[in-house]
């Protein structure tokens, strides 16, 4: 069986990176049928629970105000949109609804209407996962004692990176948001962009900190950067699929017992490449129509999809053997 390691060098990183893509297939499937059942896929559902008008500068979202992009603004959505949303997350197959809001960091007030909606969520058995932005120690403690199971917060890039697609925050403060986070007891989600001009150095530094963590995240989205018009990496080159799958397989190496999830960027992506990111590891996606802003697979897609690969949900709807 594979250790949990925290102590990953650099160079170790960066030759998992460059072994020969068949040898690297070959040792992350292995990790991956060590810990995991090899055809099951765990499905979460995304929401925009308050859309744009963001103060951040993120290089690559449609939701920041400092970007002009054709976005429509929304406040905080009410509850029972939500729960309407979550029903229909639920009535096709998702096991975790995830709720994202377009902040710096919430208040203590729109907090207190985020946790209704997760324990409206959480009523309805399905498991919970927010992304508000940064966190205090007592936010994060509240939102534990409301029942969150997870929270998303992305490292998103390299520490030496960061600052060419973020200005107004700091890798620390990523870092300072999930150490409360861990420390209130709940899920991590902690992940990030690829194919925003980073070398694969770079790559290899976001997994390195990652998997240095003192826990690694449960959960560890992996996004193919979706390029929107109006924001500075509307023109970014598309990343090799190649890398993409590497990067998917040396994640699974690292942290071999989460959950690697193929997450933004499918639309764009081929079928066959997508069955690679499985072959190497990568146990879950978001499924439903929509991402935050952008559109995903279509869910007859994503079925077909899942039947020619003979891969079953995870905790699944009863009866149902795909999607
Ligand atoms: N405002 C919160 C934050 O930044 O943590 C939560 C929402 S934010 C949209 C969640 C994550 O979505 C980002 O950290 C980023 O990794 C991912 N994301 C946003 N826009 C993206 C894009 N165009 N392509 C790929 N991933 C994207
Ligand atoms: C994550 O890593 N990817 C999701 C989720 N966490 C919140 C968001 C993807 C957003 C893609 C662009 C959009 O739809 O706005
Ligand atoms: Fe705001 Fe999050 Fe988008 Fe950054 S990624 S602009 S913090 S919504």
């Amino acid at each position: 069986m594979s250790e949990l390691r925290h102590d990953w060098r650099i160079e170790e990183v960066n030759a998992l990176l460059a072994m020969p893509f068949s040898d690297l297939m070959f040792k992350a499937h292995q990790v991956h049928r060590e810990n995991f059942q090899p055809n099951q896929v765990q499905v979460s559902t995304l929401l925009s629970i308050k859309t744009g008008a963001c103060p951040e500068d993120c290089g690559y979202c449609s939701q920041s105000a400092k970007h002009d992009t054709s976005l429509e603004k929304e406040t905080l959505l009410p509850l029972q949109e939500v729960v309407e949303a979550a029903q229909e997350a639920k009535d096709h197959g998702a096991t975790r609804f995830c709720m994202g809001a377009a902040w710096r960091n919430p208040t203590d007030k729109n907090l207190e209407r985020v946790i209704e909606m997760v324990q409206a969520v959480k009523e309805m058995g399905m498991e919970t996962c927010v992304t508000l932005g940064m966190l205090t120690e007592m936010q994060a403690q509240r939102l534990k004692s409301a029942g969150l199971d997870y929270y998303n917060h992305n490292l998103d890039t390299s520490p030496e990176f960061y600052g060419n697609v973020i200005s107004t925050r700091t890798y620390q403060d990523r870092l300072d948001t999930l150490e409360c986070v861990r420390n209130a007891g709940i899920n991590v989600c902690s992940g990030g962009i690829l194919g925003m001009g980073e070398s694969r150095t770079d790559r290899a530094r976001l997994l390195q900190q990652l998997a240095n963590m003192k826990f690694h995240p449960e959960s560890v989205p992996i996004n193919d950067l979706v390029k929107i018009e109006g924001t500075p990496l509307a023109g970014a080159a598309k990343l090799d699929p190649f890398e993409f799958i590497r990067v998917v397989a040396v994640a699974r190496i690292m942290m071999p017992k989460s959950y690697v999830r193929l997450s933004a960027g499918r639309t764009e992506m081929s079928d066959e490449t997508q069955a690679w990111c499985f072959f190497a590891g990568a146990n879950s996606i978001f499924y439903g129509e929509k991402l935050l802003t952008t559109d995903n697979p279509g869910e007859n897609h994503d079925r077909q999809l899942f039947a020619r690969l003979g891969l079953q949900t995870e905790e699944g709807r009863p009866g149902s053997t795909y999607l």
